[in-house]
């Protein structure tokens, strides 16, 4: 029997709801999702896995114009993801314009590979308005395929699916077909810390963050796991861990309920802040938290 395998790789702007179609595909939340930019910072891969087919799928986070290192390095697996990919999904929301990076942009319309254009969260939009959005993407992309989707509600997800299937190349299975994704567990750890970090803190405060999973014991009936908290600046410390330390409770909790979940286990989560002053712009510091490749 014939066997497909490829490399998918999602891009597009920030916020258009690339990891909400990722975790969707995988039916695991392999990819933290919020509503603010900048919310993944890695390139993400998540494996579907089929008696017939691997689809290797891998967000990347949204683009942007880099001010530091770190914005630099997350551009870098964007990059990366347009050299090995076997087909490229665009995703645009409605109501949306264009990439502000026009060099990314032109990789798109000039791809040598298939290209489908998910036009996404067709749930807040009217026929009417469907209608033109398609137009405009069909004028600026004609080399890609359209496909309204809602990645939140799963409308068109399976048949984006079955798509994607049907434009990938007979080819052996690149993972074990077992294996959901490329990031070890204290990955997902550390991301689901810094989703809360993104959802509870205001400002500047989410991206001055990283977190770093210093211990990691998994015991018969518990894993126990001590994470810390990176931040810039000893003003940033101060208000991560709150009033009392309440905020950093908080985090503490739900990052606890979330793990929990994905582990399917109980966990003790111990979590404490320390000052690395400017983190972000040091490239021997980035390599360490796994942003240069
Ligand atoms: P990313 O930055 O492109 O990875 O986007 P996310 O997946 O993090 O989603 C950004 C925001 O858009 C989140 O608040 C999602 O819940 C929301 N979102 C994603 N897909 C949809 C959709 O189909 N419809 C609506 N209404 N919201 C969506
Ligand atoms: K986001
Ligand atoms: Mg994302």
């Amino acid at each position: 029997m014939s066997h497909k395998a490829g490399f998918v790789n999602i891009i597009g702007n920030p916020n258009v709801g690339k990891s909400t179609l990722m975790n969707a595909f995988v039916g695991e939340k392999l990819s933290i999702i919020t509503s603010k930019a900048q919310t993944t910072r890695h390139r993400i891969l998540g494996i579907v896995n089929g008696e017939n087919f691997q689809v290797v799928l891998s967000d990347t986070p949204g683009i942007i114009k880099p001010a530091y290192e770190l914005q630099a390095s997350m551009m870098d697996f964007v990059k990366s993801a347009f050299d090995d990919a076997d087909l490229l999904i665009y995703m645009v929301e409605i109501g949306e314009k264009e990439l502000k990076d026009e060099a990314f942009f032109n990789k798109i319309t000039n791809a040598k590979i298939p290209v489908l254009l998910l036009l996404n969260k067709i749930d807040k939009s009217n026929q009417e308005q469907l209608e033109e959005q398609v137009q405009l993407w069909a004028k600026k992309v004609p080399n890609a395929e359209i496909i309204a989707i809602s990645a939140l509600e799963g409308f068109n997800v399976k048949e984006v699916f079955d798509k994607i299937i049907e434009l990938l190349p007979e080819s052996p299975p690149y993972y074990p077909k077992d294996q959901l994704t490329d990031k070890p567990e204290r990955f997902f750890i550390n991301e689901t810390i810094r989703e809360k970090i993104l959802m509870h803190y205001k400002k500047e405060i989410p991206y001055a963050v990283e977190i770093d999973t210093e211990e990691f014991f998994e015991e018969e009936n518990i894993i126990r796991i001590r994470s810390v908290i990176m931040v810039e600046r000893e003003t940033q410390k101060g208000i991560i861990i709150g009033h009392k330390g309440s905020a950093l409770k908080r985090v503490g909790v739900e990052a606890r309920k979330d793990l929990e979940k994905f582990f399917g286990k109980q966990i003790h989560l111990e979590l404490y802040v320390k000052v690395n002053k400017n983190w972000r712009s040091d490239q021997r510091q980035l390599k360490r938290f796994g942003y240069n490749q």
